[in-house]
């Protein structure tokens, strides 16, 4: 509909009307700029004019229909009024004409010129004090009207630009501070009073407080939040310290402008560089509008992102927990965390701390819009500057990732649809064929009796256990899947998981707190799910993982489904109609398949889950939805620990900010398509700077039919995943031995993965203490540098080894980009010609361009087709010269498998110094024994000017061999024992 027509029909009217309409008595006398607009939208007659009890004037200068300021015209209660005169010679003129109301009262204290809080009480027409690119959406619910705007006291005004809203928010819409900022001992306390407008959703937190706490000089928590009632509040127990930080990296403004808006800001820059304002702060509704300082936005997840660098054209991303296959909608997981470069190069983090059913909507401000359903609005800061130290602040406040076992490190096998025992047995039999590393084989659903857990099929899988038993011999181990749902419907004694459950009552709720949560999942019966926030649930969930291990011997576990899903929409018999299933907002970005309930309302949250009234100790569905995959990480990994007495390890679809701490990460049902091989390493990235760096995408692709060449460059690519698993659904087999080709090269690049394990788990152990990324992006390590600010075709592994797949049929060169450094050929050593440029680098379909960047050793071990075997080969060193010929490293070893090493002191680390021709180590820990058995075998050192003379601890050595051309030595037949000093010259 057009605002013209609208303008139009309103002129006509006026013409009719103001032919008879007699003036009100005396009132029409008052000046234009003295006259308050009671109705600034269309359709304007005497009759709706007085309705508002306003003063009807028309053929007059000013509004023709405006607020009697003869009686009190406000309605706002006398201990609400902010001050709009506090100097002397106020005079009802004199507070008029600064747009405040003049409303005389007898009570002491009280100013009689206040501010006019309801001025925004209808909407306009596209008034041209808001840019479009300032606009903040005024109708983000589904199916709004131009009706509905204008009664919200929005502005509507079309737009050609594509995505940008039509109605949007008045600048008077939102807060005000109300009384003075208070100091407390962690920083400020700001009382805000909501300006008295139209209501959008019903239920407005009048009196809303906001804490501003300086956590610690790089972090700082924003808290907004009703200070009258308790609403929910995800419990991550991010600490609060007691006192105000000291010398923070960041400062606050309070400006009103003229509703509350918060500035943070960087102090060494001195840039703005978030800028909250339009807060809406109701019972189902909340949001918040932030300028940012530029447009180069990271994070958000989970959803499939074509680009690493945000698209900040009006591009809504929602969050809310679903078992969803990848796609650009909300996916299993949630983690509104985000990243954002400032003009200086420096990089903050943020964190909306909320759980709800949530959207934020990136705009080319540049800014954000935040919406969500529910909770309250917790921001946490983290001012880097440098992207690793925001990652360590975000990972230090959520919790650090989980050390990974050792061999969860090798190359893992899967599919959903082995269907027997053979066809298992076949695709291993493939990989031995090839001699292709397999540390692990997976085992999914259909090895389960019927789809029940903790269960195996008798018939098709006779003979399981003996054979998980002879592959381990082979050094293959074995993961399993587990569903959280266990079924209702076996017969009585035959089932214990069940019968115990019931015996301990473990479930989710329905609304009543009593009765069973029951849905249709993956069992011919219906279902319960665990509650994993119960601690009786717990204790059962680790008494069955265990009893299952000495069915199964399993090493770790992988649990699906946890978003919670379900196959059919909120239960057995539906939803309730209330707010909690049908609530009056929901998210318009949030996928929706099957909205149930047309007569009793829509429940379009409990899309492919379970009602949102049930509960959990956690709290109501409504709010912990998105928290019930990060609830059942901590159980799943005790009960691993437990049952294998091991470190273990979980692998999860549904997780959340601090799901790291317990469990790693495969990225969902993808396709087997090429974009998909191109956005899994988006995934990775936003998952490691989620802090869970243990991740993967389902190498091949999961659905549909993975043709030999995309296979072939996956199996590349994968091999530098950090969780690298070829996994598939119920299509054709994709295992790698099924084309002698790939076979070959999955073969290679897996021994060239195996070869770089040592630097890997090192850089794991550094996730694991520091919270840094493992797969990194370029940026991380180069953020001056703004031509890597985007990239998102290459990645690193740590600061030194930079992937550039190829991601595109038919390829068989990178356009490869290297930042301004000495780079190396991973698989020669010659030093590459293009630096600070893109280049075209050579990749034919047995090769993945991988180089080493100049100034680090990596640890290396000569590889196996099991890290069994892998992990008592000699080692060695690549010591990758920078352009002072200086390099450094280090190396984190230990048994691999025990629980806390590091924590125990359990452990062996050592550092790497070259310099001045002069390779030396130095032992910072040395509590594992066994490293005494390894040592070093040859050392490679690259880009070295001159010509050697090599001596070993003080020794002439004369097994190596140099080429001056490609500036290339390499030192062989060492056999230096990793726990001593070494000095190697040249
Ligand atoms: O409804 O267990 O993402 O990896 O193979 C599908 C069968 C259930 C989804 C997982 C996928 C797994 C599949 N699961």
């Amino acid at each position: 509909m057009g605002s013209s027509n609208m303008h139009c029909l309103t002129l006509v009217i006026f013409v009719c009307l103001s032919t008879f309409i007699p003036q009100t008595e005396g009132q029409c006398d008052l000046p234009a700029n003295q006259r308050r607009d009671c109705f600034p939208w269309p359709a304007l007659s005497q009759e709706s004019c007085e309705s508002r009890g306003c003063v009807y004037c028309p053929d007059t200068d000013g509004p023709w229909c405006f607020f009697d300021d003869t009686v009190c015209p406000s309605e706002i209660p006398e201990s609400s009024r902010s001050d709009c005169f506090d100097e002397p010679g106020a005079s009802p003129e004199a507070c008029r004409a600064r747009g405040c109301i003049w409303c005389e009262t007898e009570t002491e204290d009280i100013p009689f010129c206040f501010h006019d809080d309801s001025v925004s009480q209808g909407g306009e027409f596209c008034p041209d004090d808001v840019p479009e690119n300032e606009r903040v959406d005024c109708l983000p619910e589904i199916g709004g009207s131009m009706e509905t705007c204008l009664a919200r006291g929005c502005y509507w005004c079309e737009s050609g630009t594509p995505n940008v809203p039509w109605c949007f928010m008045s600048p008077l819409h939102g807060y005000r501070v109300s009384g003075e900022v208070e100091d407390t001992v962690k920083g400020q306390r700001v009382h805000l009073r909501r300006v008295n407008n139209p209501s959008w959703f019903g239920e407005d937190v009048v009196q809303v407080d906001v804490d501003i706490e300086y956590q610690e000089d790089d972090r700082l928590r924003v808290k907004i939040y009703d200070p009258s009632e308790a609403r929910y509040e995800v419990p991550l127990g991010i600490p609060s310290p007691d006192d105000k930080a000291t010398s923070p990296l960041y400062e606050i403004q309070i400006t009103e402008s003229p509703s509350f808006a918060l500035k943070i800001i960087r102090i060494s820059s001195g840039e703005t560089i978030f800028d909250l304002s339009h807060l809406i702060f109701s019972n189902q509704y909340l949001q918040f509008s932030a300028q940012l300082s530029t447009e180069k936005v990271f994070g958000f997840g989970e959803t499939e992102h074509e680009t690493f660098a945000h698209d900040m054209d009006w591009r809504t991303w929602a969050m809310w927990a679903r078992d969803q296959p990848v796609t650009q909608g909300n996916l299993y997981s949630v983690h509104p965390f985000f990243t954002s470069i400032e003009p200086s190069n420096d990089m903050f983090g943020c964190l909306i701390l909320n759980s709800n059913a949530m959207e934020v909507t990136l705009t080319p401000l540049p800014g954000i819009q935040y919406r969500t359903s529910g909770g309250i609005l917790d921001l946490y800061f983290f001012f880097g500057p440098e992207p690793e130290a925001v990652i360590s602040q975000y990972t230090e406040a959520v919790g650090r990732p989980v050390m990974t076992p050792y061999w969860n490190l090798g190359f893992h096998l899967s599919r959903y649809g082995y269907n027997t025992l053979d066809n298992m047995k076949e695709a291993v039999e493939r990989m031995r064929l090839y001699d292709i590393p397999h540390d692990v084989q997976h085992g999914d659903l259909d090895y389960f009796e019927r789809n029940l857990d903790f269960t195996y099929d008798p018939v098709r899988f006779a003979g399981f256990p003996d054979f998980l038993h002879t592959i381990r011999q082979d050094g293959t181990r074995f993961i399993t899947l587990l569903d959280p749902f266990i079924s209702t419907g076996e017969p009585s004694g035959s089932y214990p998981p069940y019968e115990t459950g019931m015996t301990a009552d473990v479930w989710v709720k329905e609304a009543d707190g009593v009765t069973n949560a029951e849905s249709m999942c993956w069992p011919e019966d219906s279902v319960h799910y665990p509650d994993y926030s119960k601690e009786s649930t717990k204790q059962w969930w680790i008494d069955e993982c265990v009893d299952f291990h000495s069915v199964l011997q399993y090493d770790a576990l992988w649990i699906d489904m946890n978003e919670p899903a379900s196959f059919v929409t909120g239960s057995v018999h539906s939803c309730l109609n209330n707010s909690y299933n049908a609530p009056i907002y929901r998210p318009e970005s949030l996928l929706v398949e099957n909205c149930a309930g047309e007569d009793d309302g829509w429940f379009c949250l409990a899309d492919k889950t379970i009602c949102l009234d049930y509960t959990m100790e956690l709290g109501r569905r409504y709010d912990v939805h998105s928290l019930y995959g990060w609830s059942s990480s901590e159980p799943s990994l005790q009960a691993a620990r437990e049952a294998t007495g091991t470190r273990s390890y979980i692998i999860t679809r549904s997780t959340y900010p601090g799901s790291g701490k317990w469990a790693g990460r495969w990225l969902g049902d993808n396709q087997s398509a090429w974009y998909s091989l191109k956005t899994s390493i988006i995934g990775m990235m936003e998952f490691n700077m989620f802090g869970i760096p243990f991740v993967g995408a389902d190498i091949c692709g999961y659905f549909t039919e993975a043709s030999e060449s995309l296979c072939n460059r996956w199996m590349q690519l994968g091999a530098f995943y950090t969780f690298s698993r070829n996994h598939n659904g119920d299509s054709a087999p994709q295992d790698p031995g099924l084309w002698p080709e790939v076979g070959r090269n999955s073969r290679e690049v897996l021994l060239t993965r195996y070869t770089l394990l040592p630097y890997l788990y090192t850089l794991f152990h550094e996730a694991h203490t520091e919270g840094r990324t493992v797969i990194r992006p370029v940026m991380h390590e180069f953020i001056n540098d703004v031509s890597t600010h985007a990239i998102d075709e290459q990645f690193l592994w740590g600061p030194a080894l930079l992937i550039s797949p190829v991601l595109y049929e038919f390829a068989d060169t990178v356009t490869a980009y290297f930042p301004d450094e000495r780079w190396y050929n991973y698989y020669d050593g010659n030093e590459e010609a293009n630096r600070g440029e893109y280049g075209v680098i050579s990749a034919p379909a047995d090769t993945i361009p991988l180089h080493v960047r100049g100034g680090h050793v990596l640890p290396t071990q000569r590889p196996a087709n099991s890290t069994m075997w892998s992990r008592s080969n000699p080692m060695g060193l690549i010591v990758a010269l920078d352009d002072d010929e200086a390099s450094s490293g280090s190396l984190f070893w230990d048994d691999g498998d025990s629980i806390d090493t590091f924590e125990n002191g359990l452990y062996f680390l050592t550092r790497f110094d070259a310099s001045l021709g002069v390779l030396k180590n130095e032992i910072v820990h040395n509590g594992y024994p066994e490293a005494s058995s390894l040592s070093f075998a040859d050392v490679n050192i690259w880009g070295l000017s001159g010509s050697p003379n090599v001596m070993v601890n003080g020794q002439p050595w004369f097994d190596f061999d140099h080429d001056p051309a490609s500036q290339v030595l390499r030192i062989f037949n060492l056999d230096l024992q990793i726990n001593e000093l070494f000095e190697i010259s040249w």
